[in-house]
């Protein structure tokens, strides 16, 4: 079975959130099957969703995979565990980890667990500037072009770390 190439964002806004994803990304260099391809500069990014809670880490980082997304998905939901995730009721409050698969190859999954491409990507600066870091040519499944969606979404204050 081939790989496949898939775009996972991290975030974090707790505890240490720098050393949170660098502590995510070697963690991702130990899945099983999959090789970490590259990995986005950090960016500081304001809270998208409720205002009352710290500045957000955000990168993106490349691999490629011989797991199924499912597979993969239960990998990323340990490495969120073991980093102290809780979830919590609040939606969209603070979090020691987050990481969202974000393309699947061009893949579309909607499954209970999973829907790929992310729902959100297409809106958020700190998804969209990292993943144009890695490739400024990435096309998305719907044939959407990511430097068309750069034109529409504002930096919002995203500073590169
Ligand atoms: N806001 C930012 N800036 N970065 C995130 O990664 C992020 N993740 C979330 C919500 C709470 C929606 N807001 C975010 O899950």
């Amino acid at each position: 079975m081939a790989d496949t190439l898939v775009y996972i964002g991290l975030g974090a806004n707790l505890a240490q959130p720098v050393q949170q994803l660098e502590r995510a990304i070697l963690a991702l260099k130990n899945i099983k099957d999959t090789k970490l391809v590259q990995v986005s500069s950090f960016y500081g990014s304001k809270p998208m969703g409720p205002q009352d809670q710290p500045d957000y880490v955000n990168a993106v980082a490349a691999v490629r995979t011989r797991l199924a997304a499912v597979d993969l998905l239960t990998e990323l939901q340990q490495i969120e565990l073991e980093q102290g995730r809780q979830r919590k009721d609040e939606r969209w409050g603070p979090r020691t980890l987050d990481l969202d698969i974000l393309l699947f190859g061009n893949d579309l999954i909607q499954t209970e667990r999973l829907i790929v491409p992310h729902y959100g990507m297409k809106q958020r600066e700190f998804v969209l500037y990292p993943l144009a870091e890695l490739n400024s040519n990435l096309v998305l499944p719907d044939g959407t072009r990511l430097t068309e969606l750069l034109t529409t979404v504002p930096l919002n204050g995203l500073t590169r770390l």
